[in-house]
């Protein structure tokens, strides 16, 4: 929001923003997500990790902002830490469905909420079916960790100058998963514009840490954060499939 007052007669009062509204559909993320209130749906697929011990990535700092497409300018609601991640070396399954792993990004603090609580950060897994779906595979993340995770060594090298790409060597996806892989799935949406709908929300139930470092390095480039507000459910429901 803006901290500076508009001038007399150009909003009306209690307007915090200069920006109009986007549109936004009826299936929005993030949602508070409880476990007490989801569906047990022991009959939805198992959840089938397919990440690779040790895999090259390029991060770099992105905007989904289309009025700063370099994101060099602001540190905002649409811009994120992403690390690309190679084709063919990594996704998931369902079904035996694959869905191939194209990117993960952070956003800070956690945009979904988890039995009333907001996490340091959230990690998006970000997945493409075969026919286009974006599947994505939501993990929180709190401090107290002893670092050296992948998410430790990406948000502790962070790109300095606009445009800037950090290469990582090595890094090891499967072990940043938690062994207890059961999840809350829900329909909803991109959390940065255009906020498109049709994605398929799968939001590990076992959080993760990296180190407290790590958060502070974070929070120091997202002072505001770039966690977007939690969306209302609007009938939606939110199931657990435990494994
Ligand atoms: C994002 O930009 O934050 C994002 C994606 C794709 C899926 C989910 C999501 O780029 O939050
Ligand atoms: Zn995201």
């Amino acid at each position: 929001t803006d901290p500076s007052p508009a001038p007399p007669g150009t909003a009306p009062s209690g307007a915090a923003s200069t920006s109009p509204a986007p549109p936004a559909g009826p299936q929005q993320s993030p949602v508070a997500l409880s476990t007490a209130d989801a569906v047990p749906a022991p009959e939805l697929p198992e959840l089938v990790v397919d990440y690779p011990r040790s895999v090259d990535l390029s991060v770099r700092y992105v905007s989904r902002d289309p009025d700063d497409p370099t994101g060099c300018t602001t540190r905002g609601r649409e811009e994120t830490i992403e690390a690309e991640v190679p084709a063919g070396a990594a996704g998931i399954s369902l079904d035996g469905v694959r869905y191939e792993l194209k990117q993960f990004h952070f956003h800070t603090a956690s945009e979904h909420t988890l039995d009333g609580r907001r996490y340091a950060v959230e990690q998006h897994f970000v997945h493409a079916g075969p026919n286009g779906e974006t599947l994505v595979i939501g993990r929180f993340l709190d401090g107290g960790g002893p670092g050296g995770t992948t998410a430790d060594r990406v948000l502790d090298d962070l790109p300095e100058e606009c445009g800037e790409e950090i290469a990582i060597a090595g890094a090891d996806l499967a072990g940043d998963l938690p062994a207890d892989l059961s999840t809350l799935r829900y329909p909803g949406s991109l959390t940065t514009k255009p906020n498109t709908e049709g994605v398929s929300w799968l939001v590990l139930r076992t959080p993760g840490s990296v180190a407290d470092e790590t958060i502070s390095e974070v929070r120091e480039l997202f002072p505001d954060g770039d966690a977007r507000d939690l969306q209302p459910l609007n009938g939606r429901v939110v199931r657990l499939r435990e494994q």
